[in-house]
């Protein structure tokens, strides 16, 4: 039993090494109009027409690991008036898609986007209501979603909306999890079938306003994850 105790003791410096937690705003980078709020949060717009921010966390992760993103979004106060969302990009360089209607992913592959999408864009098959969708290899229509678009109460209340990303890489389950309800759910082998193989991906989050606009935060809430180990050189688009 003593032996047990202290072999799980020497494991356990090991474990931690693989998986860290961080929680701070000042490890993104950011591009366009994203700005620090306060130690928790960034905003990715201001409530400005056409104004378009990302924040892309600086180190590349492993998907054979499990990672957790735990944050709070904030998608303004506008409902009728207001665009157009946030998204959260994983691609394997950190560079952001096109914005706006695109939601940041728009034409990257190959990539992974979860979008939390606030206006109705007809020509993308989007519905009237605020949505969540999964959506692959940037393409933004519905029609191509592998995962919604799940219609939400109106998010555009100025409030903080609890989201919890997970990805359990032994079950090959990605989990989206919205003010405590599930909201998106992708069962697949996203490394092999989407990546490639390759395993070390960037993951960011951008937002963007059109004619309609809003302010838009993602506030930090914690973070865990495994460091690539390898970690590319970084090509930050930075638009
Ligand atoms: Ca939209
Ligand atoms: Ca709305």
């Amino acid at each position: 039993m003593r032996q047990r105790l202290l072999l799980t003791l020497l494991l356990l410096p090991i474990l931690c090494t693989c998986v860290l937690a961080q929680s701070s705003v000042e490890e993104f980078k950011l591009g366009g109009t994203a700005r620090i709020l306060n130690d928790e949060c960034i905003r990715l717009t201001p409530d400005v027409p056409f104004a378009s921010g990302s924040a892309w966390y600086e180190k590349a992760i492993d998907l054979n690991e499990p990672f957790e993103i735990t944050v709070c979004l904030v998608l303004g106060e506008n409902d009728e008036a207001g665009a157009d969302g946030i998204g959260f990009i994983f691609h394997p360089t950190m560079r952001t898609g096109y914005r706006g209607e695109g939601m940041g992913f728009a034409g990257l592959f190959p990539s992974l986007g979860i979008e939390f999408d606030t206006y109705q864009n007809y020509h993308l098959g989007d519905p009237p209501e605020d949505h969540v969708a999964i959506n692959i290899n940037g393409r933004t229509h519905h029609a191509a979603s592998i995962t919604g678009p799940t219609p939400v109460s109106n998010l555009e209340d100025g409030k903080k909306h609890l989201l919890w990303i997970n990805w359990d890489p032994i079950e090959k389950q990605l989990t989206v999890m919205l003010d405590g309800e599930e909201r998106a759910k992708l069962k697949a082998n996203i490394v092999a079938e989407l990546f490639g193989g390759n395993s070390t991906v960037f993951w960011g989050v951008t937002a963007a306003t059109g004619r309609k606009t809003n302010y838009q935060d993602i506030c930090i809430k914690k973070l865990v994850f495994a460091e690539a180990k390898v970690q590319p050189a970084v090509d930050f688009g930075g638009k």
